[in-house]
């Protein structure tokens, strides 16, 4: 396992300091993770304890979610997006947010499809939350999936809206993706590596986690990541998954450090 600081001596330090959760991959902190590998920051991981009370983290940042980013004495970085322009400004190159208008507004426009609030992940958690609260999981794990999903607004309308917002988000992707193959790219945007194929990268984990030998994970969490919801199943097309090995085969680290 990788090395973590207490978040109470992440406060402290200088340079660039990322909080993080230990020993699970998730989406958000992977991706984080990811744009640093490919800018080469070198960082220290803070610790963030799943589902836990964080009160350092909680009186350093209003709320108790990783990934946060910080930089010196500037404000936490709590959402992917202010963690994106921070390390685009710290390592301006590779750049991962194109330069060109248009492509610009489509990688920002498909970026939050995927990682904002109702976005992919978003509801691709409240189908965790469905699937591991039933009657027939143990105790336990209903608790932590009970929990899970009072954090996130978890309730039967969005349960039952989840399963078409994450499709329509992955035929988008998926036509975007053949879309940039016809014309001869290998990338969502662009000709080149950019933020989003990161992101999806990262999110795929929750369709199909990468194999134990490449991301070693709890036998519970990667029975939660994988996905058993039938529309999502359908819409998991190769191209999207040969997209998600592509990326971490070119660009991300492996196997991953959780
Ligand atoms: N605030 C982040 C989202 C972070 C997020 O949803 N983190 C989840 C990852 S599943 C998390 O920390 N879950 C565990 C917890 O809340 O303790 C953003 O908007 O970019």
């Amino acid at each position: 396992m990788s090395r973590y600081v207490e978040v109470a001596e992440a406060i402290a330090m200088p340079g660039l300091r990322v909080v993080l959760t230990p020993g699970i991959p998730g989406p958000f902190s992977e991706a984080a993770k990811g744009i640093l590998h490919v800018k080469k920051l070198p960082y220290v991981r803070a610790r963030q304890d799943v589902l836990g009370a964080n009160p350092e983290l909680l009186r350093w940042t209003a709320q108790t979610t990783a990934p946060v980013a910080c930089w010196n004495d500037e404000p936490p970085r709590c959402t992917w997006i202010e963690q994106l322009f921070l390390f685009e400004r710290l390592a301006p190159m590779p750049r991962l947010i194109p330069q060109d208008w248009d492509e610009r507004l489509l990688m920002f426009g498909l970026a939050n499809e995927l990682m904002s609030e109702n976005g992919f992940s978003w509801n691709r958690r409240h189908l965790m939350v469905r699937d591991f609260t039933r009657p027939e999981q143990d105790a336990a794990t209903r608790d932590i999936y009970d929990k899970l999903g009072r954090k996130y607004w978890y309730g039967p309308e969005v349960s039952a809206a989840a399963p078409g917002r994450c499709v329509e988000i992955m035929q988008r992707f998926t036509a975007q993706l053949e879309k940039q193959q016809a014309g001869g790219s290998r990338y969502f945007i662009g000709d080149a590596l950019t933020a989003l194929d990161i992101y999806w990268a990262t999110a795929a984990a929750m369709l199909e986690p990468l194999p134990p030998d490449l991301c070693e994970m709890a036998p519970l969490f990667r029975a939660v990541y994988t996905n058993r919801d039938p529309a999502l199943r359908a819409a998991t097309t190769p191209v999207l998954m040969a997209h998600r090995d592509f990326i971490y085969r070119e660009h991300l680290e492996l196997p991953l450090q959780l």
